[in-house]
Order: structure tokens, then C-alpha cells, then sequence
């Protein structure tokens, strides 16, 4: 694995900084993206201790910027083996009656639109070399319907036809193309949900012991580092206290 070139989306915080980490420690060189420069520059300046990193600070929803960094990476970093799908979030929890267009907008640009941005972006290099792998961050969300949770819901149910759909693309052409779909998983997510309400966001996590960034990360890596010819092609993970996006074990 070492001095493979893996490009994360949503690097600056939560399950992509963890898996940032976790590559490079691996030696694995590292694109890093996200909107934060400060958060960028801020991970990058720890992770360079252990491999070489290149920073790209773009939104996912901004095709153009989307579509010319990545054609246009600086030769050392131009091909990519792994793409980490990551950058993504819930916004709101709401009845469609109660919900806001604008969070709608958001979740559907980011986590479908956002993704399939940045594949199409970097793929046609795989495809030309017949290699490569993209895992895809879905969620349990992505399997199953909570209260509320419709447009974020329907966002990850998304996500996971999209990899369905891009592993049939890709059948025969020497690209692996797999979901990884985390449960409970304490980062910053609920407090970008709830709109930087940290008591609220808190709440959610407490009770029960939920999974940690570096849990998916472990999980990432143990897909990334599989023999050419397996390839994970859809895994959930949730913490032990978590039966179903609804059932979890609080005391
Ligand atoms: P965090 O909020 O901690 O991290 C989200 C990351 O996504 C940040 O690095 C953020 O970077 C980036 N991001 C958000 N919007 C954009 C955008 N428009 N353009 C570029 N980057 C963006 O959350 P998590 O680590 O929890 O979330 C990571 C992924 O995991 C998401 O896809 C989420 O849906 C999924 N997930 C999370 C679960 C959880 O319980 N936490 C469970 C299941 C799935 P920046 O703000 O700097 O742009
Ligand atoms: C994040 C998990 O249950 O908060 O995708 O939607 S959940």
C-alpha cells in the first residue's frame, strides 16, 4: 500500500480525518479536500510527518472547481488508486411539511450530486490504467427510514444505488468500487444537523458508547488493503448498542 495516492473528500474533521490519518501513518499519499483551508492546513501540517500530502480546498457541489483541480493535480499526485467518498452531511431533522428547502437542497447536493462530481472527475485515469477502488460512505441511514429523516435518508439511499450502480459500470474494467455504511458515529455531524446546537448534537451520542472515526477508519483500511481480487462491496457498522437507526440501547 505504501506510496499509493489516495484522495479523501471531507478530510478537515470527523471519519475522513480519522482515515486520513490511518493512510498516512500507512504511507499512503494523501489528497485532501474539504472547504476549510485552515482545517486542511491544519491536518496536513500533522499528517506530513509520515507521508507526502497536497491540499485541494473546494465545495462538492461546484462542478467547475470540482472538475478542474482534479483534471489538473499536480503531476505527483495525478494518480489517484483510491477515492474515498466521505464529504457529506445531514442538515435539519424535519417532516417534509416541517422541512427546509434550503437544507434539502444541501443534503441532495452534497451527498449525491457532490459524489458523483468528483467520481466522474477522477475515473477516467482509473479506467485508462484498470485500477483503482472507490469506497463510498453511505450510512444505515442509506438502508433503512428514520422519523424525520426523509431527504438525508433518501440522500444515503442514494448513495447506495449510486455504488450498486457504479460497481456494475465498472464490472470487468479492474476497478473496485465498494460502500462502507456507518451507524452511530460520533463526530461532528449532529452538530452540523442541528446547526451548531452542540447540547442537542451532544445528546444524541450519550447513553450508549457509539462508534468512533477511527472505528470506520480501521474498517476503510481493512477494505483498502484486501487482495486484488476481493473486493468489499457493501458493509454496515454499527456499535454494539445500536440494533437499527431507531433501537439503541441508552441507559
Ligand atoms: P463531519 O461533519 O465530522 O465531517 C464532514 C466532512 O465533510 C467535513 O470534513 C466537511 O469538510 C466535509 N464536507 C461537508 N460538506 C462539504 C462540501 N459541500 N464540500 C466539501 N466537503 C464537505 O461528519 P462525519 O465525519 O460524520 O461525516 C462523514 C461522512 O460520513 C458523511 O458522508 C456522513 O453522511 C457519513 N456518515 C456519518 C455518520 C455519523 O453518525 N457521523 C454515520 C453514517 C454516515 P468542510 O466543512 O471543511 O468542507
Ligand atoms: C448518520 C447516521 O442515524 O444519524 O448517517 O442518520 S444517522
Amino acid at each position: 500500500m505504501k506510496n499509493k495516492i489516495a484522495l479523501i473528500t471531507g478530510a478537515t474533521s470527523g471519519i475522513g480525518k480519522a482515515t486520513a490519518a490511518l493512510f498516512a501513518k500507512n504511507g499512503i499519499r494523501l489528497i485532501l479536500c474539504g472547504r476549510r483551508q485552515e482545517r486542511l492546513e491544519a491536518v496536513a501540517s500533522e499528517l506530513k510527518k509520515h507521508t507526502d500530502v497536497h491540499l485541494l480546498n473546494f465545495d462538492v457541489r461546484d462542478k467547475t472547481s470540482v472538475f478542474e483541480l482534479l483534471q489538473n493535480l499536480p503531476e505527483a499526485f495525478s494518480e489517484i488508486d483510491i477515492l474515498i467518498n466521505n464529504a457529506g452531511n445531514a442538515h435539519g431533522l424535519d417532516t417534509i411539511a416541517e422541512g427546509n428547502l434550503d437544507d434539502w437542497d444541501a443534503m441532495l447536493d452534497i451527498n449525491v450530486k457532490g459524489l458523483l462530481y468528483v467520481s466522474k472527475a477522477i475515473l477516467p485515469k482509473m479506467l485508462a490504467k484498470k485500477s483503482g477502488h472507490i469506497i463510498n460512505i453511505g450510512s444505515t441511514a442509506g438502508k433503512e427510514v428514520y422519523p424525520k429523516g426523509n431527504v438525508y435518508c433518501a440522500s444515503k439511499h442514494a448513495v447506495d444505488a449510486i455504488n450498486q450502480g457504479m460497481r456494475l459500470d465498472l464490472n470487468g474494467k479492474g476497478i473496485k468500487v465498494g460502500a462502507i455504511n456507518p451507524g452511530l458515529v460520533e463526530t461532528k455531524f449532529s452538530e452540523v444537523r442541528f446547526k451548531g446546537d452542540s447540547d442537542r448534537a451532544g445528546k444524541v451520542y450519550q447513553g450508549f458508547t457509539p462508534l468512533r472515526p477511527e472505528d470506520i477508519a480501521d474498517v476503510i483500511w481493512f477494505a483498502v488493503t484486501r487482495p486484488p481480487h476481493v473486493n468489499i462491496a457493501d458493509l454496515t457498522v454499527m456499535c454494539l448498542d445500536q440494533a437499527s437507526s431507531t433501537i439503541v440501547n441508552k441507559v
